[in-house]
């Protein structure tokens, strides 16, 4: 379940508004101060062709082509992420830290969007192939809170593709969410998102340091 590069490889998901953008950087900042290079990137997007694709995902204008259509755009969008930033990162033994990855087109498009399992699996494995995350950590929040700290955030901005959907369908994600992270303790930790961004920060850094760091004697390295 670990990427094969010598670098490490930490996803952040969760729903809209989880904080995960802000938890990505505090964690950058934080490994930083310990002398660990690393780099921040996102989904869709992280590389100059893959930010193209997130334009046209994150329109609307990709939603017409149906679900199958559209996790196809995010499979491209991974496949470049991966081949022009993610994996040439970790074989410089940088940290990637990821602000969504393939646990969200499995819960996007797959649970709360109905696309098949089978068909999520498939790209997955074809376009992920070995590069998994070490760890995703999972934010998890009501919907009705996540969605009222995106409002706030976008301000007068258009709401995007995803925004737009029903409360129902973002009340689905956060199950989806949490049931990948019951279904794959090894590599995700579900973290309450409730709390101010400095305490959520310290439970990411827990788990980090836990997972990742921790040599046994309470040292830690890297
Ligand atoms: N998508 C998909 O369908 N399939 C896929 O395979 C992938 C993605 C990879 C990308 O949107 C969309 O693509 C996404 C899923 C879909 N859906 N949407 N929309 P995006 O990149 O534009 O947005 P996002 O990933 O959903 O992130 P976000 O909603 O913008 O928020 P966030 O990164 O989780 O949170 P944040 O920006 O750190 O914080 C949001 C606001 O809350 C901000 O004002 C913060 O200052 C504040 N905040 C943060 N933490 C806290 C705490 N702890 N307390 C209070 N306030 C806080």
């Amino acid at each position: 379940m670990t990427s094969s590069a010598p670098g490490r490889f930490i996803t952040f998901e969760g729903g809209e508004g989880a904080g995960k953008s802000t938890q990505v950087r505090l964690l950058a900042e934080r490994l930083g101060t310990r002398g660990i290079r690393t780099l921040t990137t996102r989904e869709p997007g992280g590389s100059p062709r893959a930010e193209e694709i997130r334009e046209v995902i994150l329109s609307g204008h990709a939603a017409r082509l149906g679900p199958l259509a559209e996790a196809l755009l995010f499979a491209a969008a991974r496949a470049d992420h991966l081949a022009s930033t993610i994996r040439p990162a970790l074989a410089r033994g940088d940290w990637v830290i990821c602000d969504r990855f393939a646990d969200s087109t499995r819960a996007y498009q797959g649970v709360a969007g109905g696309l098949e399992e089978g068909v999520i699996n498939a790209l997955e494995r074809l376009v992920v192939g070995v590069t998994r995350p070490d760890l995703t950590v999972v934010l998890d929040l009501p919907a009705e809170i996540g969605l009222r700290r995106a409002n706030q955030r976008r301000g007068e901005a258009a709401i995007d593709r995803f925004e737009s959907e029903p409360l129902a369908f973002h009340k689905a994600l956060r199950e989806a969410f949490r049931s990948i992270a019951a279904r794959e303790p090894g590599r995700c930790v579900l973290v309450d998102a409730t709390g101010t961004p400095e305490d959520v920060g310290q439970a990411v850094w827990a788990c980090v340091w836990s997972r990742l760091l921790d040599d046994g004697a309470g040292r830690g390295h890297g």
